[in-house]
């Protein structure tokens, strides 16, 4: 055991001397070397062949100058990012986040995070993420357009069907895909899939858009399953208002769960009569058309709006859908000691490591983010398979697909975290999301 500590010591050191100050990436990477270690401990063929270091280091980074005009006629300057992680499996594939806090670190944490998702999925997809220090926040059409084209402008030559296949991440959806799929178009002459989560009418797939919070919740559900219970008659606290918490507030809903919040970056709204299917539309006209604050919603309903997050609002389950570390171990903790009992994470890397640590050692149900929010990029596979073959699945099929992956993720998870008869769902996904990769890796020699 200690010489098991002293590995994962030695190899997080490592990571950060190569990547100084990037916070963020040495947190998921130390979340996962944390089950890989012990479990190649007696499988000399991934130590001897370097594989855990060389997945912690992106095949390539590229950065680039975004350069573009505000309606009074000012020059803005933006950083543009495209971090092409892991091949090993399929082409490069991830969204593209536009948010100010987006750094280098910030993407390589989810393009590492990516390449174990994508392996989960059973598709065949490789690792990759983008993104801007962009804030689409208060800009126009005409500006986030503008500012697409010009992002596009540089990525065009860098991605493509069989290379790299970027999608919508936190301040990317469908307008924004809409415009970059159409300057990729324009500059290339080609009509290809390289770009998912596009409109119905230029290639899209049916259920893209809710297939990140259904999944979500599905995981929630599998896992409950599992453990002899389920979602119906349950209390649950959603963080965010986008694309993920919308569909993950959706699917409580259907399964006969009461959503009791959602919040944006200014605060929460909490709706002890929970938030039904008329409020949700609501809640997407307010937060996807008009883009307004969800402050909003507690002048409309019989609702409180607070400051901060909505984590000390007592609780069945968690179900955390906005950004990274939003979930703090004192968060975790008042959970806890409110009853919370399971925690599905539709944002990427929600929860702190001490969050994740309270929660293993309370024994309640965890999903890490990159089992249960890989519904998305699933059928974002299952959109390039449509684009590929110039077809459109129907509704149902996709709806059936998307089910048996994320049941086929939990059980893979299930197997591979079994422990004392309980099931560490975080061991089982890194476990599970690896082996496919290192063992192509393996294939490929020393490249
Ligand atoms: P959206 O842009 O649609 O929504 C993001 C939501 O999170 C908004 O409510 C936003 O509030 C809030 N938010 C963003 N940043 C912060 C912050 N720093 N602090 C507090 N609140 C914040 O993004 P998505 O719903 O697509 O993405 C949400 C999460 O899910 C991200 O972690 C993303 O990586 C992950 N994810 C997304 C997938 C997808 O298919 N879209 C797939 C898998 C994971 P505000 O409006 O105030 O900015
Ligand atoms: O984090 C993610 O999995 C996404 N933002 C979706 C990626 C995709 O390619 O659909």
């Amino acid at each position: 055991m200690a010489a098991r500590s002293d590995s994962l010591e030695r190899y997080i050191e490592g990571v950060r001397k190569r990547n100084p100050g990037e916070t963020e990436f040495h947190q998921a990477v130390y979340e996962v070397a944390a089950s890989i270690i012990p479990y190649i401990q007696d499988k000399p063929r991934y130590q001897n062949m370097q594989i855990l270091e060389r997945m912690a280091e992106p095949d390539r980074v590229v950065m680039f100058r975004v350069c573009w005009e505000d309606d009074k006629g000012n020059i803005r300057v933006n950083r543009g990012y495209r971090v092409q992680f892991n091949n090993s499996i399929g082409p490069y594939k991830g969204g593209i986040r536009f948010h100010p806090s987006v750094t280098l670190s910030v993407l390589k944490f989810l393009g590492f995070e990516q390449t174990f998702k994508n392996s989960l999925t059973g598709l065949p997809m490789g690792g990759g993420k983008g993104g801007a220090d962009f804030n689409p926040k208060g800009k126009s059409d005409s500006e986030v357009m503008r500012f697409c084209q010009s992002f596009m402008t540089e990525l065009a030559r860098h991605i493509g069907e069989n290379t790299d296949v970027p999608a919508g991440d936190i301040g990317v959806g469908a307008r924004e895909i809409g415009y970059m799929f159409g300057q990729y178009k324009r500059l290339t002459n080609e009509f290809v899939g390289v770009l998912t989560g596009k409109g119905l009418e230029f290639g899209g797939s049916l259920i893209r858009t809710e297939a990140t919070g259904y999944g979500t919740i599905y995981m929630l559900d599998n896992m409950l399953t599992h453990a002899g219970n389920s979602v119906e008659g349950k209390s649950v606290v959603i963080s965010g208002s986008g694309n993920v918490a919308t569909y993950a507030a959706q699917k409580v809903k259907q399964l006969g769960g009461k959503v009791l919040t959602m919040s944006d970056s200014s605060g929460f709204i909490h709706d002890p009569a929970g938030i039904d299917e008329e409020k949700l539309a609501y809640i997407i006209d307010l937060k996807q058309v008009r883009r307004g604050r969800i402050s909003e919603y507690a002048d409309k309903y019989d609702a409180e709006f607070h400051e901060g997050r909505p984590w000390g609002v007592t609780c069945d389950m968690a179900v955390p859908c906005a950004t990274q570390n939003e979930l703090t171990g004192d968060d975790a903790a008042v959970l806890l000691a409110n009853g919370c009992m399971a925690v599905s994470e539709g944002a990427n890397m929600p929860t702190e490591l001490s969050g994740i640590k309270a929660f293993q050692d309370a024994g309640i149900l965890y999903a890490p983010s990159k089992a249960a929010n890989a519904g998305g990029v699933a059928v974002s596979g299952l959109e390039m398979s449509q684009n590929s073959a110039r077809i459109s699945w129907k509704e149902e099929e996709l709806q059936t697909l998307l089910r048996d992956i994320m049941k086929d993720i939990h059980d893979n998870c299930a197997e591979y975290g079994a422990e004392n008869g309980k099931v560490d769902y975080l061991k089982g996904a890194n476990i599970a999301g690896f082996v496919k990769v290192a063992d192509a890796m393996l294939a490929y020699g020393v490249v």
